[in-house]
């Protein structure tokens, strides 16, 4: 991965609460994304949409306990390892999004979430983050192996989207979740 740097907001706009996108994190690998397609299919309903969850370490709201899927069990929890070595952060509850041909997802933000990284693999796909503030926008394209890092707190400041675009193709993001502390945590 040449000639991309960290993208990260630009003076003034920058607080605690805000992301990091660490161009190839992650390596290209034969492994990963072909595991990743053996769980899921496109329906008729949704022919270029996939999602699901792949690993929880716990009970968090409606979501049980689950362990890694078997195409997963290898790989899952050296991946967990790794984004916390990057971020500091331990990830407990891990789910995918699948695009096909160009699909996206509008504007929103994940409150019942906190920390989420987004490992991004396949086609290369715009990924847009808003100030709710009404301020800045800023779009960057997601390539195989990126990992974008939204911290603490960015669902309350932060919404995201992955625009609708003609793009060739399928990208599936691993998205890694820390859950809202509740008061019980404090
Ligand atoms: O696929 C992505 O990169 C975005 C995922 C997303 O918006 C979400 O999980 O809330």
């Amino acid at each position: 991965m040449t000639g991309r740097g960290t993208v990260a907001p630009p003076a003034g706009v920058e607080s605690l609460v805000s992301y990091q996108l660490l161009p190839g994190w992650r390596e290209r690998d034969a492994v990963l994304l072909p595991a990743l397609r053996t769980l899921y299919s496109y329906t008729e309903r949704q022919p270029d949409r996939a999602t699901g969850w792949l690993y929880s370490a716990g009970q968090f709201g409606q979501l049980p306990p689950m362990a890694w899927p078997e195409v997963l069990a290898g790989s899952g929890p050296g991946l967990l390892d790794q984004l916390e070595a990057t971020t500091g952060i331990r990830f407990p509850v891990v789910c995918f999004q699948a695009y096909l041909n160009g699909a996206g997802v509008d504007w929103h933000y994940d409150r019942e979430w906190n920390a989420q990284a987004i490992l991004s693999l396949g086609v290369t796909r715009t990924f847009a983050v808003r100030r709710l503030d009404g301020g800045y926008v800023e779009e960057m394209q997601l390539e195989h192996g990126d990992l974008l890092v939204m911290s603490p707190g960015f669902q309350h400041v932060w919404e995201h989207s992955v625009p609708a675009e003609n793009a060739p193709g399928e990208r599936v993001s691993l998205v890694f979740r820390t859950p809202q502390l509740t008061e019980g945590d404090l």
